[in-house]
């Protein structure tokens, strides 16, 4: 039998947190090695949208399109592709993608057709038809009453793209927003000359009608006299043969407001950002992701932040646009920070903001997420976009730390809104971790001086010689030193201060005794740490510090969470993990005598952490009176 784990991609909006929970489940439900079990555990412990899919036999189309989604989730790839090893996935790639061409063909003929279809669910309420794809997150809560044919294309549409294009292509490309600002956002008066904006649109293999229906909300929702450009920057899409149509339809109405710019080969978002600023001519540059629809009254109170001090790098707030019903969800504000791997995560505003009491109010952010207007000029004097990053991730977060570093600062407005598509997976970047992990350390060497130490260790690296080729840094590292920006210190202390600085650590990694097998955190939520197949994710990282704490199961970022700590109970065999600080303050048994090679002893109860061998063969990870074991940790920070 051939087992097939499909886990639900987590957005990269998403906080790396809920990211990493599906990477748990997935290290935790293998650990259960039977599949009942796997399904079970992950419909208990994940919220819905993060179950995996569990698909038994069968070498089929749809186990082709799954397959596609597995393996774009990088985290369990491994487990994915050990469960898969019967599949000659060369062989499936092929056939999808030839029956692939002629579906997209068909759908953006649909797409561009303007007749307006009422909604399908409506018109055939009453006739029951059986659903295709029970599994399919696409038909959780939407679908009801489609035909088989529909369902068909509507499933393998999504497949492509990430999200609803069936639905997309249906719903008129002027559809009306919710409204989604505080109150006092909509009698807000904004000086009449404000400055003028080129929007700049990037894209790779985006569904045509999302790409419309986002031209026609910036046309149809900016004022016309501060609109002076739209510049589509197509990064080498694959899919989609062209916009021509919808160019020259616009064309017509305004000549000259569109501008389309083509890599011509996948340069990754930093580089079409790049490209698309170095087309534009207006004051301000804002640049949007192509899945989004600007909501009425988005850009003047950017225009007009950006007027009184030009300095200022704004995000709007991005309201969600579901992936399957493509619903638009309220986000609350809040400012865009990042962990030390530097993924981007929602985050409070500060306390100032919060006293402040009024909702409409720009509020102090560490970064941004991608979604950003700067003035332009300005922009080009700290350095532009880095050209130096790769695909996808971490240029965000670098973009901000620039700006704070270099004499400006980042803003969230949040009576400027724009609905944003949340894909439920990426079908562009098969493998997002290695493209995040290296523009993480390209930042981290240009800005982070002895703060890049965090980065590496955060991406469990070596701190000498990590070996992941950043580029060429020399220029970027010339323009820090000739802009004179401030140290990164700075920024922590005064922009970031719920950063940790992790400057405790003495070694961290893997923590094993026998070659294959390492410490695990176990079930989550549970206590009971176990000894598990090394995997090389995060329910595995442990730290020793000079506390003489043993963390396991990765290192938080923030003071606002807290890390577990191991701890000898004191009776029976097992060892536990307790929240650190409460271990603290109950003064459970959380110090540990350590050094590289040697055992790990309890100071209070001194007795060890030890790998035991069960009746039933099993290792298992328990505490007992020292027998010499010698436990090494993967890289040390000093050696002791
Ligand atoms: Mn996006």
């Amino acid at each position: 039998m051939l087992v097939c784990l499909v886990p639900r991609y987590a957005h990269s909006h998403d906080s790396r947190e809920e990211q990493r929970k599906v990477a748990a489940a997935s290290s935790n439900a293998l650990n259960t090695r039977s599949i009942v079990s796997i399904y079970d555990f992950l419909v208990k412990h994940l919220p819905p949208r993060f179950y995996l899919h569990v698909i038994a036999h069968a070498c089929t189309l749809s186990l082709a399109r799954s397959l596609s989604l597995s393996l774009s989730l990088s985290l369990s790839i491994s487990a994915a592709r050990s469960l898969m090893s019967e599949v000659y996935l060369d062989e499936i790639e092929i056939t999808f993608l030839f029956y692939n061409s002629k579906l997209i063909e068909e759908s953006d003929k649909k797409s561009s057709t303007k007749e307006l279809v009422k909604s399908v669910g409506q018109e055939k309420q009453k006739i029951v038809i059986p659903k295709l794809y029970p599994d399919s997150i696409l038909f959780e809560k939407w679908g009801d009453g489609l035909s088989e044919q529909e369902q068909k294309e509507a499933e393998a549409l999504f497949h492509l793209y990430g999200y609803n294009v069936f639905l997309s292509n249906q719903l008129p490309l002027d559809r009306k927003l919710p409204e989604t600002r505080d109150s006092r956002c909509w009698t807000k008066k904004y000086p009449k000359n404000l400055p003028n904006v080129s929007v700049v649109l990037i894209y790779v293999n985006e569904a045509l009608s999302v790409i419309q229906r986002a031209i026609r909300s910036i046309i149809n929702r900016t004022p016309n006299h501060l609109l002076k450009e739209i510049i589509l920057v197509d990064d080498y899409s694959t899919y989609s043969k062209t916009i021509r149509k919808l160019h020259s339809e616009i064309h017509k109405e305004q000549p000259g407001l569109i501008k389309k710019v083509r890599h011509n080969r996948q340069m990754g978002l930093s580089q079409s950002r790049l490209t698309g600023c170095e087309h534009a001519s207006g004051d301000v540059v804002a640049i949007l992701d192509a899945h989004i629809e600007v909501a009425e009254g988005w850009a003047e109170p950017l225009l007009a932040r950006i007027k009184a001090d030009r300095t200022v790098v704004v995000s709007p707030v991005f309201d969600k646009v579901h992936f399957d019903d493509l619903h638009v969800e309220r986000y609350i504000p809040a400012s865009h920070g990042f962990d030390w791997a530097l993924w981007c995560m929602y985050e409070s505003f500060g306390k100032e903001w919060y006293k402040m009491d009024d909702e409409s109010q720009p509020g102090k952010s560490p970064s941004v997420m991608g979604i950003f207007a700067a003035d332009r000029v300005f922009l080009g004097e700290i350095g532009g976009l880095d050209g130096g990053m790769t695909v996808y991730g971490g240029e965000n977060v670098e973009l901000g730390i620039r700006v704070w570093l270099c004499g400006g600062s980042v803003e969230v407005v949040p009576c400027s809104r724009v609905a944003h598509v949340e894909r439920a997976y990426k079908p562009y970047a098969p493998d997002l971790d290695s493209a995040m992990r290296r523009n993480a350390l390209r930042a981290a060497e240009i800005w982070m001086d002895d703060y890049k130490k965090n980065v590496v260790i955060a991406w469990n690296l070596p701190l000498k010689n990590h070996g992941i080729d950043i580029g060429d840094v020399s220029e970027r590292k010339e323009l820090n030193k000739k802009m004179k920006c401030k140290p990164f210190q700075w920024y922590r202390d005064n922009v970031y201060p719920s950063l940790e600085k992790w400057d405790n650590i003495l070694g961290y990694g893997m923590n094993n005794l026998l070659k294959k097998y390492c410490v695990d955190q176990g079930a989550v939520p549970g206590n009971i740490p176990i000894l598990f197949e090394c995997n090389f994710i995060q329910p595995q990282f442990c730290y020793y510090n000079t506390e003489s704490e043993i963390i396991i199961g990765g290192l938080k970022s923030h003071k606002y969470n807290n890390n577990r700590c191991l701890v000898d109970p004191g009776s029976g065999s097992y060892p536990t993990l307790q929240d650190c600080q409460v271990a603290k303050q109950n003064q459970l048994h959380m110090h540990w005598d350590f050094k590289q090679g040697e055992a790990i002893r309890n100071k209070v109860t001194q007795r060890c952490l030890e790998v035991a061998q069960g009746e039933n063969l099993f290792y298992a990870l328990i505490i007992q009176q020292c027998s010499g074991q010698s436990w090494r940790i993967q890289h040390l920070f000093t050696s002791f």
